[in-house]
């Protein structure tokens, strides 16, 4: 791989004669370094901004930027906001000799490693992000990108946070503020759009009216990392600094392209043209995209787009991007090549969005601007009903961490199976109504998976693993145990895809076509979903099998959906998870027979090659193996010649 320094030419020229814009790229394999101390795999790891480089490489965008290796940051810039205290103890880990003496001074922290090259890496991440936007100010560079790590934002004046050493951008913005008066900067907006909260900017400039703080982030009334209420919408600034801190707290996962821009059109964009920056310093995580293991929110690269072109309206274009966090390597990757693509101005932005932002969303936007509108007069008005009309209503199920990503880690599942339990309990006790609706209505779920087999189907009522399982099953807020079961062949192709997942690890996974096909035919296991609180049930299973959690409002999948599925035969439910699709295979003693599987463009996806085909792994053909036999479906070895042929044919 090419190291940052041999692609530095500045034919930042296109061939086509247009003129580009002169765009700044910060990349040192140095920050590569800083890893875990034994190895143990982590989100944050040194591949992330591989990826991205390797990605802009491939595009041939990098080419056409002006391309420099790190520098290190110095240690009286890292005091403008950090203590003395902070940047002696950061600098004194590379000379620790023992890993011992550094995970003692890591365990004080919260989320954080450390390893010998912790430090250069760190002072190297400060040290780019000043240079590149020290080069903006000056007008050598209209703009730029510092891929760095370790990120930034959590990072607080006297302590690491949440992989953040230093905080990369408020050093870089003191630094202009109060090292570099003669460059003219006298207002700096930050955006924070990775999809924590900015605790750590916040706090440096609290009191700072130099420095608007703009932070969007999923905040779920304190509970989403970095928990408690720094985050919250009343947190506007104290002091002269009052008015100049703006969060952005999303109540739930799964914001879009529709939430973050509605939030842009209606809060950032108007603040800022009253604001009128001098530069623009963006806190540019990717972990709000699409696929992220830790943010479950859903930004597409064209969304991202999207913001980035809106800010480059300000401060003359003059944005410097930092990298903060973003862990799914696809995404960040993907999210990074479209942002460059903008800065260059080189192509216009192509795409679309889903349709609406959520309710919820206009719910915090209108607080926002109705806290802000004492500091800010473009936010006094009120949104009109017509507009915030346009809603998606929230489903039952909250996107929250997809069970499909093998970047999944497991903290984070057992965390999100905490979080489970006390908010299906939630649900329970104060938002029955749908619950109680849906008791009266029985339905069979089919399966054709590992689910065939009984007992592996009874984890997702019950709870808990059988053989062959990685992860745990949180169950069923209703225990009962299937009340009938029976076998049926339908004609939809069976066929394995994924390249692993989280509970069979390495190896596909059992899908059908959604379509039927008369020359197919798919055993499936019935199990019979009846009267009282069955189809809750039903909802839990779906939540279970799409990495899912629960929310209050209404069940993912209700009367209306039921109704829906037996008149057009399948659906596909904004759930993000691989099996959010329901398929309505007919009727048996008048009671709908519904299954799970993915879209039909998933289908495509694995017709292309852009999802893998693969064979399902040992322990996945056992329990299907199991299922079908103890059945009394097929012999074993008819069972697995039936296996054996559904993964070898082609789709
Ligand atoms: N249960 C950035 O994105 N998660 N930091 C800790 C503890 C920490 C994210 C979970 C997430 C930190 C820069
Ligand atoms: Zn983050």
């Amino acid at each position: 791989m090419a190291m940052a320094g041999e692609s530095s030419n500045n034919n930042y020229g296109d061939c086509d004669g247009k003129s580009h814009r002169k765009v700044g790229l910060v990349y040192d394999e140095t920050m590569c370094k800083h890893d875990t101390p034994n190895g143990e795999d982590h989100p944050e790891c040194p591949d992330r901004i591989r990826v991205i480089w390797e990605k802009l490489q491939l595009a041939g965008v990098s080419q056409r930027c002006v391309v420099f290796g790190g520098s290190k940051a110095e240690d009286k810039h890292l005091q403008l906001v950090h203590t003395k205290d902070h940047v002696s103890v950061v600098k004194s880990l590379s000379t620790k000799k023992k890993d011992y003496r550094r995970n003692r001074i890591a365990s004080q922290w919260n989320s954080i490693y450390l390893n010998g090259s912790s430090s250069e890496a760190a002072f190297l991440a400060a040290g780019s992000v000043v240079e590149l936007a020290e080069k903006v100010a000056e007008g050598e560079l209209d703009c730029g990108y510092a891929i760095v790590r370790p990120p930034g934002h959590h990072a607080e004046p006297d302590e690491a946070m949440g992989f953040c050493l230093f905080n990369n951008v408020a050093v870089a913005a003191s630094y202009l503020l109060d090292e570099r008066p003669e460059l003219g900067v006298k207002k700096i907006l930050i955006v924070d759009w990775d999809v924590h909260h900015g605790n750590g900017t916040q706090k440096m400039f609290w009191k700072d009216p130099r420095v608007l703080f703009f932070s969007v982030h999923r905040h779920e009334h304190g509970g989403f990392y970095p928990a408690g209420d720094d985050g919250d919408h009343n947190m506007v600034g104290e002091g002269p600094g009052e008015g100049f801190n703006i969060n952005v707290p999303w109540e739930q996962g799964r914001c879009g392209d529709a939430d973050y821009l509605a939030a842009w059109d209606h809060i950032l964009i108007p603040v800022a043209k009253e604001f009128n920056p001098d530069i623009i310093l963006l806190s540019a995580g990717f972990d709000a995209a699409i696929g992220d293991p830790l943010g479950g929110c859903r930004v597409t690269p064209y969304g991202y787009s999207v913001m980035l072109k809106k800010l480059m309206e300000f401060a003359q274009g003059k944005i410097v991007l930092a990298l903060e966090g973003g862990y799914n390597l696809d995404s960040i990757a993907k999210s990074s090549l479209a942002c460059v693509q903008v800065l260059l101005e080189d192509k216009p932005i192509q795409g679309s969005s889903e349709a609406y932002p959520f309710e919820s969303t206009w719910r915090v936007i209108q607080a926002v601007r109705k806290k802000l509108s004492a500091y800010w007069p473009s936010l006094a008005d009120v949104l009109s009903s017509n507009l915030i009309d346009q809603k998606t209503s929230t489903p039952i199920i909250v996107f929250s961490s997809s069970d499909s990503e093998t970047e999944d880690y497991a903290d984070d599942i057992l965390d999100q199976m905490s979080r489970l339990n006390i908010e299906n309990h939630h649900v329970d006790t104060v938002s029955t109504s749908w619950r109680r609706d849906l008791s009266k209505v029985d339905v069979w779920y089919a399966s054709f998976g590992s689910n065939m087999w009984k007992p592996r189907f009874l984890c997702y009522i019950l709870g808990g693993q059988v053989e062959g399982m990685k992860k745990v099953c949180v169950g069923s807020m209703d225990k009962t145990p299937p009340k009938q079961i029976m076998w049926e062949s339908f004609p939809h192709r069976l066929f394995f895809g994924r390249e692993s997942s989280v509970t069979w690890g390495v190896g596909g996974v059992a899908f059908i076509n959604p379509l039927t096909n008369l020359n197919d035919q798919t055993h499936m296991c019935l199990y019979r979903i009846t009267l009282s609180n069955r189809l809750e049930q039903f909802n839990d299973v779906l939540f279970q099998e799409n990495g899912l959690k629960v929310d209050s409002d209404s069940p993912l999948f209700g009367l209306d959906t039921l109704q829906l599925v037996e008149k057009k035969g399948s659906i596909p439910l904004a759930s993000g998870g691989w099996y959010g699709n329901i398929v309505c295979l007919g009727k048996e003693c008048d009671i709908p027979i519904l299954t799970m599987t993915c879209t039909l463009s998933a289908v495509e996806k694995f017709k292309s090659g852009e999802i893998p085909l693969r064979p399902p792994s040992e322990a996945y053909v056992n329990t299907m193996v199991r299922g079908l036999v103890e059945g009394g479906r097929l012999s074993e070895e008819e069972a697995k010649a039936y296996i054996d042929n559904a993964a070898s044919k082609p789709l």
